[in-house]
C-alpha cells in the first residue's frame, strides 16, 4: 500500500489518512510530491488519469482518490482496524461530522492555513467567527452526547471515544486553533491536548519542522 502525500508541514489533506493509518496501525511506504516546487503530482496524475491533487492511495493496484474515499477504502479493507466507531449512533455522528468538514468550515480553511511548525497570533474574521462557533456547537454535541449515545461510546479523549476517521478529518483544526492561538471551547481544547500527544501527531511535526520546502503565502498569514 502506497500513500502520495504533500508537504507535511502545510498540506492538511494529506495528514488526514497519513494519521488515520499511522494510528491503526497499518503499512504503508509514502511518497511526497511537493507540488509547488516540482511536477511530479501533475506528472503521476496525468499518468492515473485522476484530479492533480493530494492524498492519493494505491492499494491492491488500484488507485484512491480523495481523502474521504481513502478512507472508506481502508475501513471497507481493514474492519478490524475500527476506523469508524462500532456503534452505529456513534458511527451516523462521525460521518455527519466528517462530511461536514470535507465540504465545510471554508472560512477557517481559508483565512488559517495549516501550518504545523509556525505559532503566532492572529485575530479571525467574521467568517473563521462563524466557524469556531459551530466547531463549539459540534464538540458539545459529542461530549455531552444524551443517554442512549452515551451509554454506546467507547473509552478515550477523541470525538467518539476511540480515535477514529472524524477525529483525522478535524486534526488539521487542532493545528489552525493551536497555531494561530484561537480558542474554540474547553472540550475543544481537552481533544486537541490529546491530538497533539498522540505519538503519530509529534512523529508528523517532526517531519513538518525537519522539512525545507517553504510556501512563502502560507507563512506570510498574520
Ligand atoms: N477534497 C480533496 C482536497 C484535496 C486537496 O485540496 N489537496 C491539496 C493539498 S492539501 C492539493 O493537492 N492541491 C494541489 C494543487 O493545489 O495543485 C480531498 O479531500 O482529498
Amino acid at each position: 500500500m502506497e500513500l502520495f502525500i504533500a508537504y507535511k508541514n502545510y498540506s492538511s489533506w494529506s495528514l488526514r489518512p497519513w494519521l488515520a493509518m499511522k494510528v491503526a496501525g497499518l503499512a504503508f511506504e509514502e511518497t511526497i510530491f511537493p507540488f509547488y516546487h516540482d511536477t511530479s503530482l501533475t506528472d503521476f496524475a496525468r499518468q492515473e488519469v485522476i484530479p492533480a491533487s493530494v492524498p492519493i492511495l494505491k492499494i491492491d493496484n488500484q488507485v484512491v482518490w480523495d481523502s474521504m474515499a481513502i478512507m472508506e477504502v481502508l475501513a471497507d479493507t481493514y474492519p478490524e482496524a475500527n476506523l469508524w466507531p462500532e456503534s452505529k449512533l456513534w458511527r451516523a455522528l462521525a460521518r455527519s461530522a466528517s462530511a461536514e468538514m470535507h465540504s465545510g468550515f471554508l472560512g477557517l480553511r481559508s483565512q488559517f492555513p495549516m501550518n504545523c511548525r509556525r505559532q503566532t497570533k492572529v485575530s479571525a474574521n467574521a467568517e473563521s467567527l462563524k466557524d469556531i462557533a459551530r466547531l463549539a456547537d459540534l464538540w458539545r454535541q459529542f461530549y455531552q452526547a444524551d443517554e442512549e449515545l452515551i451509554s454506546s461510546r467507547s473509552q478515550g479523549p477523541f470525538l467518539c471515544g476511540a480515535f477514529s476517521i472524524v477525529d483525522a478529518m478535524y486534526a488539521p483544526v487542532m493545528w489552525r486553533i493551536r497555531n494561530y492561538g484561537l480558542f474554540v471551547s474547553d472540550e475543544f481544547e481537552a481533544w486537541s491536548k490529546a491530538m497533539y500527544a498522540l505519538p503519530e501527531m509529534q512523529e508528523w511535526l517532526q517531519a513538518a519542522e525537519a522539512e525545507k520546502w517553504i510556501i512563502e503565502a502560507y507563512d506570510a498569514v498574520n
